[in-house]
């Protein structure tokens, strides 16, 4: 027999969990369900950091998948450049870009694309950091901007950390993504802190909590790309592709230019 409890609403949205009404729930649990279904609720991304939006994709994975057919992809991951396929799934019309808009409007443009590839062969793990840098096409000393590094042949730039506040990451999953196959680890919140220095990151992690981003193929996740995060290397002998996307809605100061995808 199913219990039916009386359902909720979650404390930010309103709305009650799809995944849990017969279960008996506090609103602490709603509030982490709340980002699992697919009514994507601005107030609870803004405080938590991240949505998952199932199945966003599932239709057009098979044409993504032939976008994404002889790109590299080394141990680390690789960036993505002069790829004019990819551009009608990335445009804030798009299956892909459609999710960044809904944070940053229509103007939400593609700034750096990265593609994973994790295999028995091909693994790796990452301990908790911050995405600090981004892609332009040149140098140019600009105020608040640096260190400044290179990387897949591109200048890479540490920007103030409001800048990358306001930019959001997609993460489109080509492979199920079960606790055993590397799911991107977060600390809910995090990315409302700012740059956090190395030496409180331990000290985060135990205030915020943190949350295994699981997903099936076809899935996309939605983040603050200040979150903080980790992830592990996978255990099985599984794949695990990700398109991770980087959004931001502004132009950069100075004459610098965003590279794109
Ligand atoms: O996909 C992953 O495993 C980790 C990616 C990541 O942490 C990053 O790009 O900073």
């Amino acid at each position: 027999m199913v219990r039916r409890t009386k359902l909720l609403n979650c404390e930010i949205c309103d709305k009650y969990c799809v995944l849990c009404n017969s279960a008996v729930l506090t609103p602490a649990v709603l509030t982490d369900h709340c980002w699992a279904v697919n009514e994507f609720c601005a107030a609870a991304f803004a405080r938590n950091g991240a949505h998952h939006f199932r199945g966003a994709v599932t239709l057009q994975i098979e044409e993504l998948e032939a976008a994404l057919i002889g790109l590299p992809a080394p141990r680390g991951g690789a960036r993505i450049f002069g790829t004019p396929q990819l551009r009608p799934f990335l445009a804030s019309d798009g299956c892909i870009g459609s999710v960044a808009a809904k944070v940053l409007g229509v103007q939400a443009r593609p700034v750096r694309a990265i593609l994973f590839d994790k295999t028995g062969a091909n693994n790796w793990s990452l301990a908790w950091h911050q995405d600090r840098t981004i892609c332009v096409r040149e140098w140019r000393e600009v105020e608040g901007f640096g260190p400044w590094t290179t990387k897949g042949q591109a200048p890479h730039v540490a920007p103030p950390a409001a800048l990358l506040a306001r930019m959001v990451t997609v993460r489109v999953h080509l492979d199920d993504v079960p606790e055993d196959n590397a799911p991107l680890l977060i600390a809910p919140g995090s990315h409302l802190l700012g740059r956090i220095p190395e030496s409180e990151i331990e000290d985060v992690i135990e205030r915020c909590g943190t949350q295994a981003c699981l997903a099936e193929a076809g899935d996309v996740w939605l983040y603050s790309t200040l979150i903080l995060h980790a992830s592990k290397a996978a255990l099985r002998g599984m794949r695990r592709r990700v398109l991770q996307v980087d959004y931001s809605a502004e132009t950069l100061p100075g004459g610098l230019e965003w590279y794109g995808v």
